[in-house]
């Protein structure tokens, strides 16, 4: 835990958000600036600023979590992103993975949150 992380006072609970999935490891919440509806972050609970911070058994479960929530989520289109540095956009210096659901434009998306 970083004193002054912002992800990790989400993490700790200090800071509200709305939660997709936990477990010990990993956490996914809702993005508080959505690029669309159901623009959810998978974070490592462990601090590491970018990915080559965190030790490697912290980042198992951060894609097979991604793929878990798309499905949940319904959509056919998706994005998964993850910044790192200010030269590649990213502002929270805590790793974070951006699941960003692209809405069919005739049927939107489907998406069933919490996830089951
Ligand atoms: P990046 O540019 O990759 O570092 O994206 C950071 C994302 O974090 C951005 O899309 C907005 C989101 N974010 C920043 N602060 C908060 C917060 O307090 N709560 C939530 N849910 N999301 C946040």
């Amino acid at each position: 835990m970083a004193a002054n992380c912002i992800f990790c006072k989400i993490i700790k609970g200090d800071i509200p958000s709305m939660k997709v999935f936990e477990s010990d490891k990993t956490l996914a919440f809702l993005d508080i600036n959505p690029l669309s509806y159901g623009h959810t972050l998978i974070i490592p609970k462990h601090h590491g600023a970018k990915l080559t911070d965190i030790p490697e058994e912290h980042l198992t479960e951060l894609l097979p979590i991604a793929s878990r929530i798309a499905k949940a989520s319904g959509a056919e289109n998706y994005n998964v992103l993850q910044n790192n540095g200010r030269l590649a956009h990213q502002e929270v210096d805590h790793v974070h993975f951006h699941l960003i659901p692209k809405p069919n434009e005739t049927e939107g998306l489907g998406i069933k949150w919490p996830m089951q």
